[in-house]
């Protein structure tokens, strides 16, 4: 049976052209005037592009002595609501656990999906073991490497670790991914906030000033380029770090920056709430900044500095979040976004000017599957392509509530923000998951997307500066490393 997109306005990362689309077994079979097809799908008035593709999801993630909320099943029904068609889950071992080991209980979770997904592998520390296994977790598809410089104690990996997994990353063609924010600082901080008898949530902001976030990027940026590998910096949430980001691009740096809905939308002003739980409920890390900030992220959206848009979904329920009541280390970090994340980013960018639906398109679907090494796979409007398509109508509006989203919490951290713009129909290989709103889920219908290494190297000016630098000579006597 096939199935006819019909009367839309195709939107992709660098065209928009009105034509019907026709998909069979999955894929996209062909694209013009005047189709037939079996099952047809009304796109008046609609613009049809790729699916949105979240490059960083935590489902059902064991983390700060529980696990995160949403599953694969309530995590990709969430995602196909908002019109996003497939996520990039991150497969974490604990300490001393392989990365094969890791790998199993993330292949056992995702058989819930109801959408495509793929993994990026986290280094949690260092060993011979872990060197050998990254070979294999390339072979398996999975070729991006997570780094937390933060979280001391737990995930956070150390200098020299970062230094070793980056340049292996090399070796395989692999990219790293970083978690910014000096860690030895945080901790710091945070023991001085709790001794003061600073316990609230608003304390975890104090504990994470943009400096620690700044000071990690750089860091990890210039660890990068000595290993001779590109770098991609997730949740960068403040000028600082963007400031790094941006500078390396300008020095042919292969960076990438990865702001989140929640940042561009929300701001620190949420922790002065006197409501413990609404503080609570938005700890997450980096922490929500402040206007500034979030002029910066946009500003780099706008401009190519930045170039995705992610959720970092991590979702806790209030009762998780109580596990800090009187000690705010102890709240489990995290917010969700993976059902909003779409619909916010087109009202607040698109619906304000600051994005055209062609670079929405782009932050949203198509510069992750570039990155990532999955297009046109994902993320394009292509005979060929994956049938991941979302149906986009650009009038049809709600109010943001938890008593009718799919994530299985009890709050949203957007709740009673309108959005205008949402898909009219979600099509996750080929099958119509979303009509007007109403999820039609199945169950393990998602797919493993596995990923080739990128290959791509960073050559950067600092490297061949170095390499043309005269050597010192001695002149009329004075030794060269005199004066
Ligand atoms: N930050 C969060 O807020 N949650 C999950 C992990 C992270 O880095
Ligand atoms: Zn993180
Ligand atoms: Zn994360
Ligand atoms: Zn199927």
């Amino acid at each position: 049976m096939t199935t006819l997109i019909k009367n839309g306005t195709i939107v992709t990362a660098d065209l928009t052209y009105k034509a019907d689309v026709l998909v069979d077994g999955g894929k996209i079979v062909e694209i013009g005037p005047d189709l037939k097809g079996d099952e047809v799908l009304d796109a008046t008035g609609c613009y049809v592009m790729p699916g949105g593709i979240d490059p960083h999801t935590h489902l059902e993630m064991p983390f700060m002595g529980t696990y995160s909320s949403d599953n694969f099943d309530s995590g990709t029904r969430a995602a196909l609501s908002g019109g996003t068609t497939m996520v990039v889950d991150f497969a974490l071992p604990s300490p001393e656990q392989g990365l094969l080991d890791a790998l199993k209980m993330w292949d056992n979770k995702s058989t819930r999906a109801h959408c495509d997904y793929s993994f990026h592998m986290a280094i949690t520390w260092w060993s011979e073991q872990v060197f050998n296994e990254m070979e294999e977790v390339v072979k398996r598809g999975i070729t991006t490497f997570k780094h937390f410089m933060a979280y001391k104690g737990a995930l956070m990996v150390n200098d020299d670790e970062l230094y070793a997994s980056f340049q292996r990353c090399a070796e395989l063609g692999a990219i790293p991914l970083v978690h910014a924010e000096n860690g030895d600082v945080v901790a710091e901080l945070s023991a001085r906030l709790l001794a003061e008898g600073n316990t609230g949530p608003e304390a975890h902001a104090y504990s994470r000033p943009p400096q620690v976030e700044g000071e990690a990027t750089n860091r990890a940026i210039m660890i990068a380029d000595m290993a001779g590998v590109p770098l991609y910096v997730v949740h960068t949430s403040c000028e600082e770090s963007h400031e790094a980001i941006r500078r390396a691009r300008m020095q042919g740096k292969r960076v990438w920056g990865e702001p989140l809905i929640q940042h561009l939308t929300l701001d620190e002003s949420e922790y002065s709430n006197p409501d413990w739980d609404h503080a609570a409920r938005r700890v997450m890390s980096p922490p929500f900044r402040n206007k500034q900030h979030q002029d910066s992220l946009w500003a780099g959206l706008q401009s190519g500095s930045l170039s995705v848009v992610a959720t970092d979904h991590c979702a806790f329920t209030t009762e998780q979040k109580r596990f800090g009541v009187g000690d705010f280390t102890k709240i489990p970090n995290g917010t969700g976004g993976l059902e909003d994340r779409m619909p916010m980013l087109w009202t607040h960018g698109v619906g304000t000017g600051r994005l055209t639906p062609n670079e929405f398109v782009a932050v949203t679907s198509t510069n992750i599957a570039k990155i990532l090494n999955c297009y046109p796979k994902k993320g394009a409007i292509m005979v060929g392509a994956d049938a991941d398509i979302v149906v986009w109508d650009p009038e049809k509006t709600k109010t943001i509530s938890a008593s009718t989203q799919q994530s299985a919490i009890d709050y949203n951290v957007f709740e009673g923000k309108e959005v205008k713009g949402l898909p009219r129909y979600t099509l996750t290989r080929g099958r119509v998951a979303v009509v007007d709103g109403e999820v039609k889920p199945k169950e393990g219908h998602g797919e493993f997307v596995a990923r080739e290494p990128n290959g791509t190297v960073n050559k950067a000016l600092s490297t061949w500066k170095e390499l043309t630098a005269p050597r010192p000579v001695e002149r009329s006597g004075i030794p060269a490393s005199g004066v």
